[in-house]
């Protein structure tokens, strides 16, 4: 398997941190056992939690007011696809990628694949861009699948279509679909004609789904439409979803929704209904902030891993979700932000492996109020990092991954190799 970064620097980097980490791990596991909970098990199962890393993620983003890109910021799909290999041979837990399309074209997606595949990656779900204008003739000004007039949304659906061809090259097994369709002002657009051109649309794409393929319906609640979207909430997107039929399911992005909304909750439904298609996982104070995973709210992380345990253990029927990371890296170099990202939720899955389920839930059928918010809070405030760094190096990863690319020298190697045309544009992504 070619591998980006050598081998043995990663091995000199982890002797120094071995016996530290020997030691964390040994004593976390004496703590652990003291609640039932078997170490080596844990490690085991956090170990199979992977999260895709979408390409438009590793290079640099920006807002709508500038772009300040990194020296060494990959400037085609094979040097995004070498940025991903250094992602997973660290953090051991990236080995997927969810592309984007027309933004990820190439002329053979043969040989793409097979150059994914030399680094031990291969491809989650595709994403359609029908929110900005490419090389149709017809624009997506005033919206896409659900625009007025019926060409450009023949268009629209057509791109879709070619995403479904390039993807199945790839080996991909879902179509990601999120429209910017809505509108600025109150009467600009009527809410219920949109919703049905969407849903005509939408049947298009769904008809031309491979049988063992799924189609991800993704919401969100504002931008670049500011006074309504057309899929705009998870209520919209279920209805959709279970109109277009069994293959669509709803993708919930945590950036897309009111800030106070209770996010666990809406994951919860989903998952009862056999609707979660998966994540675009980041972070946000305000909005969709696209910050790093874990970095703002990592109560509200551990409380979605929290249901997402609770439905493995009890085997939830359908249950199956696409993890994917979904972030703008505009002040960090996205090669560390996406490995600490990936490592925020495996933290987080690793904490709600940790909850004592039984004392919950007696907790929970008791009224014992505290006693059930204590159980929850006690795993959360487990710190697991000796787990999660453990289960990276049982694959080959790094103890400590930043450390790690820091010392390899891949960032400035790469900005020699990589001569960037320093124009800075805005670059929301
Ligand atoms: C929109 O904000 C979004 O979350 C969608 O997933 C897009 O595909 C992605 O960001 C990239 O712009
Ligand atoms: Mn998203």
């Amino acid at each position: 398997m070619q591998t980006p970064i050598d081998a043995s620097l990663i091995e000199l980097e982890n002797s120094s941190h071995r016996q530290n980490l020997a030691e964390d791990y040994a004593s976390l596991g004496i703590r652990l056992a003291r609640r039932n909970i078997n170490i080596d098990q844990i490690k085991k199962q956090v170990a199979t939690f992977n999260v895709a890393i979408p390409t438009w993620g590793v290079a640099t983003g920006g807002t709508r007011f500038a772009r300040f890109p990194n020296p060494g910021d990959p400037r085609d799909l094979y040097e995004k696809l070498e940025d991903c290999a250094v992602v997973q041979q660290l953090g051991q837990s990236t080995p997927t990628l969810s592309p984007h399309f027309p933004w990820d074209d190439v002329s053979d997606y043969n040989e793409l694949r097979e150059r994914a595949n030399a680094y031990g990656l291969s491809f989650d779900a595709v994403n359609s861009n029908t929110f900005a204008d490419q090389h149709g003739q017809l624009s997506y000004k005033y919206g896409s699948l659900t625009h007025t007039n019926s060409a450009v949304r023949s268009q629209a659906v057509q791109h879709n279509l070619e995403c479904i061809e390039k993807g199945i090259q790839l080996g991909s097994k879902a179509l990601t679909v999120w429209i910017g369709d809505g509108s600025n002002f109150p009467g600009q657009q009527d809410f219920t004609a949109s919703l049905e051109r969407y849903l005509e649309s939408m049947r298009k794409i769904y008809a031309r789904l491979p049988d063992d393929w799924q189609l991800f319906i993704e919401h969100k609640l504002y931008e670049p439409a500011f006074y309504a979207t057309v899929i705009q909430d998870w209520g919209s997107n279920y209805l959709c979803a279970q109109e277009l039929g069994n293959k669509a399911k709803c993708l919930v992005d945590l950036g897309h929704h009111a800030p106070t909304v209770n996010i666990e909750m809406i994951v919860a439904r989903l998952i009862h209904f056999e609707k979660l298609a998966g994540f675009h996982f980041n972070d946000s104070k305000y909005g969709d902030d696209d910050l790093d995973s874990g970095s703002i709210q990592p109560f509200q992380l551990f409380l979605i891993f929290n249901e997402l345990v609770a439905a493995e253990l009890r085997n939830q029927p359908g249950f199956s979700p696409s993890y994917m990371l979904d972030q703008s890296h505009n002040v960090t170099d996205p090669i560390e932000s996406l490995m600490n990202s990936a490592g925020n939720l495996r933290k987080a899955y690793c904490q709600a492996l940790l909850v004592d389920r039984s004392r919950l839930a007696s907790a929970q059928n008791d009224n014992d109020v505290l006693l059930a918010h204590n159980t929850l809070k006690q795993a959360f405030e487990t710190d697991v990092e000796p787990i999660v760094a453990s289960a990276r190096l049982d694959f080959g990863g790094a103890i400590d991954p930043i450390e790690t690319f820091r010392a390899s020298g891949y960032r400035s190697r790469k900005a020699k190799a990589r001569p960037q045309q320093l124009a800075s544009g805005s670059g929301i992504v």
